[in-house]
């Protein structure tokens, strides 16, 4: 049977595969996975319920499942430093529930990195179900972009949380762990309180030994989503420090009983039957991240997000805290150039490069049109691009930055997203021409994967 047999989900599926591979992913939480991670993800594991976990399942028929699961875990393990690894969460957002149902009662305290500051919504945005059920206090940023450390000391000794939580999707700086630690450990009862790491973002730059790993520094818990810079497929994983045991028996309630308790909380507390197809995706990824081809990804992503982030500082971009320490940067384009975040997302978007717009630590308006845009390296990165051709893209921003400004000085109604996007339309010769060079630099470089076959 051709693939395109089943023509109207095949068409848009085969669109996309352009789309990726004509144009460069700029946003800094997406990736290119391999054949081999594809390959596990579009296999038959797909047709097996496995609730429970290696060895200890509620439905028969599980032998290969249970080794496949056992590979994901000792693998996580060991690109970790973990005691344990729950590989079941079906995303980031579940693996950070399931830690959140792990340790607290509703109504105890979480103190956490807000979202204008740059934190993830699963951190407490009062859209969430865990904001209606736990407390989340927010700490902020310094001017410079940095944590905000006196602030969480301040509101830890306030607030005696039960977890500290260090975590972001919108942070370019590495977290002082040891200065986390010291803050819980001055707590009045530090026993009742966990570290917490959302490592989702640079998770692959831990794997790859380029940033300080947070269990290497006493934390307790570590989660991550999969598909970010650890370059596996779309899912979530919780590390964990202290005693394994079984994890259908109730265990007390201690921090050396972390790892029982997550695995509790992940089944049956907060998810059904695992996506063991996608485990064993992930299990491909890990072994991937254990080569040490791995290390050279890492290395090369930080080297050039720094490249990157110079090149537009050349091009007079203001960056927030001044340049990056990991892969992403946030470009202030407010004050880079006087226009918003959405309508240069969108501009850029005209020429092939995507990235996102984003809110800064200082936008006090609607999320919608904030000040800023968010880029990072990690797919670029995969797909071998290097030190030069970020000062092409570097180049192709400032252009486009510029064709923005006249847009809004010629539009009528700047305020209104869609008047300037059709003021942007008189430069739609210029767009193009940026277009046919984007896409003649993405066809260099084509993608590690497009299909599982
Ligand atoms: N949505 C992810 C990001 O882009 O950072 C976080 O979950």
């Amino acid at each position: 049977m051709s693939k395109n047999t089943e023509g109207e989900v095949f068409k848009f599926i085969d669109q996309e595969i352009t789309r990726q591979s004509e144009g460069l992913e700029l946003i800094p939480s997406e990736n290119y996975v391999s054949k081999n991670v594809l390959r596990a993800m579009g296999s038959v594991l797909t047709n097996k319920y496995s609730e429970g976990y290696p060895g200890k399942r509620y439905y028969g028929g599980n032998q290969n499942v249970d080794e496949i699961e056992q590979i994901a875990i000792d693998r996580a393990k060991k690109l970790f430093k973990a005691d344990h690894a729950n590989v079941q969460p079906h995303s980031g957002a579940n693996a950070n529930e399931a830690v959140y149902f792990a340790w607290c009662q509703p109504g105890d305290t979480i103190l956490a990195m807000s979202l204008p500051a740059g934190g993830h919504l699963t951190h407490g945005s009062p859209v969430t179900r865990s904001a209606k059920i736990y407390n989340f206090v927010g700490y902020g940023v310094t001017e410079d972009g940095d944590i905000d450390y006196e602030d969480m000391e301040r509101l830890a000794k306030k607030h005696q949380p039960k977890i500290i939580l260090v975590g972001y999707s919108a942070f370019m700086k590495v977290p002082d762990f040891e200065r986390v630690r010291a803050i819980r450990d001055n707590l009045k009862n530090p026993e009742s309180c966990i570290l917490m790491a959302d490592m989702a973002h640079v998770a692959g730059l831990i794997a790859g030994g380029v940033h300080e790993n947070p269990l290497e520094h006493g934390f307790h818990v570590m989660t991550t989503t999969t598909h970010k810079t650890l370059r596996g497929p779309r899912g979530g994983l919780i590390m964990s420090m202290g005693t394994v045991s079984n994890p259908l028996h109730k265990v007390d309630h201690t921090i050396d009983n972390l790892p029982t308790l997550i695995d509790r909380a992940v089944f049956p507390g907060t998810q059904g039957g695992p996506l063991e197809h996608v485990i064993a995706a992930k299990a491909v990824a890990f072994g991937e991240a254990l080569e040490p081809s791995f290390h050279t990804y890492a290395k090369n992503i930080v080297k050039n997000a720094r490249a990157l982030a110079d090149d537009l500082k050349a091009h007079n971009f203001v960056l927030q805290g001044d340049g990056t320490e990991n892969h992403l940067i946030l470009i202030d384009v407010k004050r880079s150039c006087g226009i918003d975040g959405k309508f240069y997302e969108y501009a850029l978007d005209e020429i092939g490069l995507t990235l996102n717009a984003n809110s800064l630590p200082t936008d006090k308006g609607a999320a919608f049109r904030p000040s800023g845009v968010r880029l990072g390296t990690p797919a670029m990165t995969t797909r071998g691009l290097g030190e030069t051709e970020m000062q092409q893209i570097a180049d192709a921003m400032r252009a486009v930055a510029d064709l923005c400004v006249a847009a809004k000085k010629a539009c009528l109604a700047p305020d209104d997203l869609e008047s300037l996007k059709e003021s942007l339309d008189a430069s739609a010769p210029q767009l193009k021409k940026l277009r046919a060079e984007i896409k003649a630099l993405a066809e260099k470089f084509p993608l590690p994967a497009t299909g599982a076959c």
